[in-house]
């Protein structure tokens, strides 16, 4: 199949799905090509069937602001054309199923089917937001096809927009090859050089993933266990996140790493992984920290459930129970037969639900289903 694939580029949970999908798809010998506006991260490797194509900003006087998403669909039509696309799946609601539905009527009969892949905030967040309700809904309803990344994501989108048609959920996933223990950094002794436990959080850092609550839980962790903590990603809480691990005395015990691109290697060596959210429609990155046997203590939140089975392949508590999950992170971080008990189940979990080849064919029966008509 000839496959265009449009999202954000910037770190983020659909930009990595997007990312990984393509190049899964790639390796089954279908060509993709990614449209969007900069190279999506996790794509900086050469591979064979990947195009990207970039999309022209033109910055004219006039513009106070360019007209991103008349660029994004113009390209996209071009793209189309030029390369025959079977179809477009895009991810992210808001704008790209947009951008899709302008694309396909710019080419008028018989174009690309539109795939629309709903990842979490742009529903949770972004479509209850009265400006972006309306199109979220219309972008849903004109769609071809609309995947959800969760159960929790697909009832909520049906509930919030009385969406009557049929929206497949297919999960995320983890290239189990990639994400391994194996994978690890090696030189655990820069980051913990007393043999400390080494815990970790992953985000960017919005206020939905609770970053200072990571702080607080860390704190809480050090009073029983010598113990450093990583927090990997940018975003507009983590200065604050910041500030408060100063506060508590802790800066030589937090380490902000910021944005890294092989994630792997650092989820690799955690020995917990900490996710805290408000809401998560999904936690991609709690799944990878399961593929690298990473037990995860985090919210019982959204979709997170569906990912992290609780008391088997980590702990999840209600938002904002700091003491909760600090109490099992310790008890984890203390017991090395129950560390090891969880750290197998997450892999297996991992493996056996969310492995690449399993999801990826998901996909591909789907687009096929779609293109069909079905
Ligand atoms: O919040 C993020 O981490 C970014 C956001 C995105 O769309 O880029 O993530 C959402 O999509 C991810 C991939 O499907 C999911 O794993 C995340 O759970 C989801 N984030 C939220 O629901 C807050």
């Amino acid at each position: 199949m000839n496959i265009g694939i449009t999202c954000y580029p910037t770190v983020g949970g659909s930009g990595a799905v997007a990312a990984e999908l393509g190049k899964q798809l790639a390796r089954r010998g279908h060509s993709v090509h990614f449209v969007s506006y900069r190279l999506p991260f996790r794509l900086d490797e050469f591979q064979e069937n990947v195009r990207y194509h970039e999309i022209d900003l033109t910055t004219y006087s006039l513009f106070e602001y360019p007209p991103h998403d008349l660029a994004l669909a113009a390209k996209m039509a071009e793209v189309a054309r030029e390369t025959r696309l079977d179809l477009f799946h895009v991810h992210y609601a808001i704008p790209h199923a947009i951008t899709g539905i302008l694309a396909q009527q710019m080419l008028g009969a018989n174009p690309p089917k539109l795939i629309t892949t709903l990842h979490g905030t742009d529903i949770t967040l972004v479509g209850q937001d009265r400006t972006f309700f309306e199109i979220t809904k219309f972008g849903i309803e004109r769609s071809d096809g609309v995947t959800a990344v969760s159960e929790f994501l697909k009832k909520m989108t049906a509930d919030e927009f009385q969406i009557t048609k049929p929206i497949q959920v297919i999960s995320n996933f983890v290239d189990i090859s990639a994400f391994s223990r194996m994978r690890g950094y090696r030189d655990r002794a820069a980051f913990a050089p007393r043999g400390e436990k080494i815990l970790l959080h992953v985000s960017n850092f919005r206020p939905v993933k609770r970053p200072l609550d990571v702080v607080r839980i860390f704190e809480r962790v050090l009073r029983e266990v010598p113990a450093v903590l990583l927090m990997v990603g940018e975003g507009p809480e983590r200065a604050s996140a910041q500030a408060l691990a100063r506060r508590l005395g802790l800066a030589d015990r937090v380490r902000f790493l910021g944005r890294q691109d092989r994630i792997e290697e650092l989820t690799g060596i955690a020995d917990v992984f900490l996710l805290p959210s408000e809401l998560e429609s999904f936690g991609l990155s709690a799944l990878e920290a399961m593929a690298c046997g990473v037990p995860v203590v985090g919210s019982d939140a959204g979709g997170l459930p569906e990912v992290v089975k609780h008391t088997e392949t980590g702990f999840l508590l209600p938002v904002g129970d700091i003491e909760g999950m600090a109490a099992r992170a310790i008890e984890i971080l203390e017991d090395q037969q129950h560390w090891q008990a969880l750290s197998a189940a997450a892999r297996g979990r991992a493996a056996a639900l969310f492995g690449a080849e399993r999801v990826v064919g998901e996909y591909e029966r789907y687009y096929e289903r779609v293109l069909s008509g079905g």
